[in-house]
């Protein structure tokens, strides 16, 4: 199948495009900027920004995938910089992704939502359908995706659907994310044996290792529709706290130190986000089911960050 990606120069795309390949597909890779260098020469890629309207149509008409998978967004912390960019990103950009399949007949659009749509007042274990009250321009974004996408499907016949990521966590940075502190602690504990987090050690959101996410966004955009009864899935893994990572990275790098150091803003986003969540709907509906757990998860991505950094020394470097 042609499968197109936009955002894909971000943490999750050059993985996506890999695992999309390996199991037979062509697949096109979109972004602001050229083809990453982690991914393979031969991936034709086209340089977009999604704000474009008539670019996103062009560029979709001409390729004419089966699929979209709409990764192109800017997350939660980067978001609170530059709310305004954040909204023609994420809310103008998927309205134009969502056209440009309308007018160029694409069958299928995968959208990556976030347990950023939700907001502080929730139980610890947020279903499905509670209430979406976000804090964040990017949480708000995501919300209105959701609802855009699935009027697509009711009004248009589009075949939307989606998943909301929990923080995902890859040897591979991300850019702007509330939930890094999760990854940095792996990162930073390989490269320099030491972590400053930017958060309380009784922080405790949803994560999953990028493996599981991988699967999730292949296997839902597989799924018979007629097995599917919504559009948007949660799907989870696990929920540590920030401290019990620390302990688990400590089991992994000999002598590594992960220290505390909560900064208000981005504290307050993780505050506002649920414990865990309930992801009945996506394990009975398609068969979702996470593989990987904390100390899984370590044991199988302390060494793949080693390797990484000695390969490639400067290739994590980024901001935190
Ligand atoms: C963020 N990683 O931190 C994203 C995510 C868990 C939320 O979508 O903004």
């Amino acid at each position: 199948m042609r499968i197109f990606v936009t955002g894909a120069g971000g943490q999750i795309g050059s993985d996506l495009i890999t695992t999309l390949r390996e199991r037979g597909h062509e697949v096109h890779g979109s972004d602001l900027g050229p083809r990453p260098e982690r991914l393979s020469a031969d991936v034709p890629w086209h340089q977009l920004d999604v704000t474009d309207a008539d670019r996103v149509a062009g560029v979709l008409g001409e390729v004419a995938p089966a699929r979209v998978f709409h990764l192109a967004a800017i997350l939660s912390a980067r978001g609170e910089q530059i709310p305004l960019v954040t909204y023609a990103v994420n809310q103008t950009g998927t309205y134009n992704v969502l056209e440009a399949c309308r007018t160029k007949g694409i069958e299928q659009l995968v959208f990556t939502s976030t347990i950023a749509v939700f907001g502080p007042g929730l139980p610890e274990y947020a279903g499905d359908d509670v209430p979406l009250r976000p804090t964040t321009m990017y949480g708000v974004t995501k919300v209105a995706g959701e609802l855009l996408g699935e009027y697509y499907q009711r009004r248009f016949g589009l075949d939307f659907r989606g998943v909301r990521f929990p923080g995902l966590i890859s040897a591979t940075l991300p850019g702007g994310g509330t939930s890094d502190y999760a990854l940095f602690m792996y990162v930073d504990g390989v490269r320099r044996g030491a972590y400053e987090a930017f958060c309380r050690a009784d922080s405790r959101i949803p994560l999953m290792y990028m493996p599981d996410g991988l699967r999730a966004l292949v296997e839902l955009g597989d799924a018979p529709r007629a097995k599917l009864r919504r559009s948007i899935y949660n799907i989870a893994a696990f929920s540590p706290t920030a401290q019990q990572i620390a302990d688990s990275v400590a089991g992994a790098i000999e002598g590594v130190r992960i220290t505390f150091a909560p900064d208000p803003t981005r504290q307050a986003i993780l505050d506002s986000w649920p414990r865990a969540l309930d992801d009945r709907n996506a394990r009975e509906d398609w068969g979702w089911k996470a593989a990987y757990d904390l100390d899984a998860m370590t044991a199988d991505l302390v060494p793949r960050v080693r390797e990484l950094l000695a390969r490639t020394p400067g290739a994590l470097d980024g901001h935190h």
